[in-house]
């Protein structure tokens, strides 16, 4: 493969700052964007939060309850998600502005392969800070920026100098770069495989690179030869516009089979939060929602509705709530799973137009 030129962009705290944006007496203050905190008793997580909250070990995905008590005195935002997914659309036409081959990964992120259009690492520095200034010029909002000679390290080198980042990995210095970091900096080492790593005495990358490939395999399969190859910088993936995900779902079988209402519906909450919260991430809005839901004698069925426009608030909750009524006085529940379909990642032309008006 000829050596290419890889850029990972990746907004900072992205929805806290189109709120201090929005609200510039915020700046400086630490703030949290997620659900109503109700004086330490709301339920929900916190989306994100400012660089300033993160001192006090608020983070994203923690329940909002955690948030409050670990600062009270906070400033507390619930999530305005019309306005992020459009200040996120124009910002990936920024970006794809400065490439030939874009792929955007999340609401916030996106790779750019500018092979093409840099000849050298200087020539794609000048590109990263052409980018980070007609960012903050037209959206006043900071990105962090890595570069480097595949996704991987490109990915890894953004996140190292956040807030306002900019960090180049030049192919010579990858090893140096990559050789003293965990191996949960590599996409696909979760939790679990970093416990077995461990077990088996490796924790870095430099470790993992090094380790016994024979053993890789004998403990991991065909990732164990994957993953060794990420830890040793190299990384083929091919920086491309992916056609939309078809769905995004989440099943849970219960350990025992159940139709105590109370835990079905405590259950579908926590699906209908979790695949919500998935499709935000990933920057989707969806219109379509599916309930399945398996009896204890195997029968399954599903259930759809499609709402009449795409939507970024959860109401895929209060319609699941809805579905799953005609199967609770029924036989007992096995498995039950949430879906969402139909996504999009623009918005409804109409309304559009209309959100686009008030806001600057
Ligand atoms: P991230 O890029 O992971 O986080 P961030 O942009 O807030 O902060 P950083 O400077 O570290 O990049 O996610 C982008 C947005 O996605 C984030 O602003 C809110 C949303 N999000 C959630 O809603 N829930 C989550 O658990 C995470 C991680 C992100
Ligand atoms: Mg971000």
């Amino acid at each position: 493969m000829a050596e290419r030129i890889i850029l990972h962009v990746d907004m900072d705290s992205f929805f806290t700052s189109i709120e201090v944006k929005r609200n510039p007496g915020l700046k400086g203050k630490p703030v949290v964007v997620g659900a109503d905190p109700k004086g330490g008793k709301g339920r929900g997580v916190v989306s994100t939060c400012s660089y300033e909250a993160r001192k006090y070990g608020i983070r994203s995905g923690m329940p909002i309850s955690k948030a409050y008590s670990l600062n009270p005195n906070a400033v507390f935002l619930t999530v305005n998600m019309e306005q992020y997914f459009h200040v996120s659309r124009r910002v990936m036409e920024i970006l794809r502005g400065y490439c030939e081959k874009f792929q955007q990964v999340s609401i916030d992120e996106a790779y750019l392969d500018i092979s093409d259009r840099a000849d050298d690492y200087q020539a794609a520095e000048e590109i990263a800070r052409r980018i980070k200034a007609e960012i903050r010029q037209k959206e006043g909002l900071t990105c962090s920026i890595g570069i480097g000679p595949n996704k991987l390290i490109a990915k890894i080198a953004s996140d190292m100098e956040k807030p306002d980042g900019l960090t180049i990995v030049r192919p010579e210095r990858v090893e140096v770069f990559l050789a003293p970091l965990s191996v949960r900096c590599i996409p696909g080492v979760g939790p679990k495989s970093e416990k077995v790593l461990k077990r088996m005495g490796i924790g870095t990358i430099r470790a993992l690179a090094k380790a016994d490939l024979q053993e890789l395999k004998l403990v991991f399969g065909k990732w164990g030869y994957e993953m060794q190859r990420l830890a040793r910088g190299i990384d083929e993936r091919e920086v491309r516009e992916r056609g939309l995900a078809k769905s995004i779902g989440r099943e849970r079988t219960f350990e025992e089979d159940t139709n105590d209402r109370g835990v079905i519906m405590k259950t579908l909450k926590e699906l209908a939060e979790e695949v919500h919260e998935d499709a935000i991430k990933r920057g989707y809005m969806y219109r379509t929602i599916t309930l399945k839901v398996r009896l204890e004698d195997f029968t399954t069925f599903t259930r759809s509705r499609t709402i009449e426009r795409h939507t970024t608030s959860i109401e895929s909750l209060g319609i699941i709530q809805e579905l799953i009524e005609e199967f609770l006085d029924s036989k007992k529940i096995r498995l039950l799973g949430v879906r969402v379909s139909n996504l999009t990642r623009q918005h409804d032309k109409q309304k559009s137009l209309v959100e686009f008006k008030d806001y600057p």
